[in-house]
């Protein structure tokens, strides 16, 4: 009798704790190279929630397991104007904003912003954002085209005689069709907004000039070579070229990474927090938002990966070097400058994704 007891004390015991580790996990699909070494780990230790981490480098690869369903995700990282498309396919859930003390340190111009991709913010806070430009070798371009360099335009890769010379120490650009396709129309004096088939058509026949000289199409690859000489000229994110340079620099290699926002102007994008509609711990997922939006946490996030938040308390604990990047956080001057992508319609989105197929494949 007292045996029985005991065993079946055990045998709820068990399935109590079985049940209580189902509960402590969290499985989070972020961008690559887009947090700071210690926050999973920091998160784990205060909650007790085991998370699984995994990475991407593209909307569209993100978008694709969204619309598929069943991801297995319970926190992702969308960019605002993919995330607009996303919520009216119905694969977010709203947040409860009871369980998000920490929302109040959102800077209420951005959240603002980011509205017009979901009205009243319901589905989303912003985690990170930035701007698309360009990471270039100093020494390297300073070599193939002298002290008058471009390298403040987006002649520095679009003027196909600039390509030409820069071609054997390397160019790389995104794998991100809705960011250059918008980057090449910009150049050519074209809207950078415009959503007609035909503007995407000129930016695709500027890239065909110079596509004999790009090394590779790829979104994370260029961190590391751009750190150690292996290309010397990158369209990519803001924070991911100050990534590279910091690896030069602790390489102590020689290698000089500068980025700038060129004059003519340059996207800028919001990363979002969002809970898929199938998440299965978004009891924890909300738990892991409001830990982000921590001050502190949030700080330790920009000043590992310079890229810049939208949290106003955070702003007093990143590094001065990082608040003082005109890179980083832009003067109000080149902010009028920046543009916020467009949110395409099914239509669109084919028409701009054929074209950049098109210079890819060449053909
Ligand atoms: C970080 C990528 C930045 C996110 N490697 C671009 N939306």
């Amino acid at each position: 009798m007292k045996l029985k007891t005991i065993l079946m004390a055990s045998t709820v015991f068990a399935f109590a704790s079985a049940a209580n580790a189902e509960d402590k996990v969290l499985n989070i699909y972020n961008w690559s190279d887009y947090i700071a070494e210690d926050t999973i780990e920091k998160f784990e230790k205060e909650t007790g929630i085991k998370v699984t981490y995994d990475v991407f480098d593209s909307n569209e690869v993100l978008e694709a397991k969204l619309l598929a369903g069943n991801s297995g995700y319970d926190l992702v990282v969308p960019s605002a104007s993919f995330m607009a498309r996303q919520i009216k396919a119905g694969v977010f859930q709203k947040l409860d904003k009871s369980k998000l003390p920490n929302l109040a340190n959102l800077d209420a111009g951005v959240m603002g912003n980011v509205a017009t991709y979901d009205e009243g913010n319901e589905h989303a806070v912003v985690y990170l954002w930035g701007t698309t430009g360009i990471g270039y070798n100093e020494g390297k371009v300073a070599e193939r085209l002298g002290d008058s360099a471009p390298t403040d335009s987006w002649a520095l890769i679009f003027d196909k005689d600039n390509a030409a010379k820069l071609a054997d120490c390397g160019i790389s650009v995104l794998d991100a069709p809705t960011e250059m396709i918008p980057a090449a129309m910009k150049y050519l004096g074209i809207d950078p907004r415009s959503t007609d088939p035909a503007d995407f058509k000129k930016a695709s026949e500027l890239f065909a000039q110079i596509k004999p000289h790009i090394r590779y199409f790829h979104s994370s690859q260029y961190i590391n070579d751009l750190a150690n000489g292996d290309i010397c000229l990158t369209v990519g994110w803001s924070g991911d070229i100050f990534q590279a340079r910091d690896r030069a620099a602790e390489a102590d290699n020689g290698v000089s990474v500068a980025y700038t926002i060129p004059k003519e102007g340059a996207l800028s994008w919001f990363d979002m927090l969002a809970i898929p509609t199938d998440a299965k711990n978004a009891e924890n997922a909300h738990k892991f938002i409001d830990f982000v939006m921590d001050a502190q946490i949030t700080a330790d996030i920009t000043n590992y990966v310079w890229f810049s938040s939208a949290n106003t308390p955070a702003l007093k604990l990143i590094d001065q070097e990082i608040l003082d990047d005109p890179g980083i956080f832009p003067s109000d001057e080149v902010k009028a400058k920046l543009w916020v992508a467009p949110v395409y319609d099914a239509r669109t989105d084919r028409a701009i994704n054929r074209e950049w197929t098109s210079v890819k494949t060449g053909q």
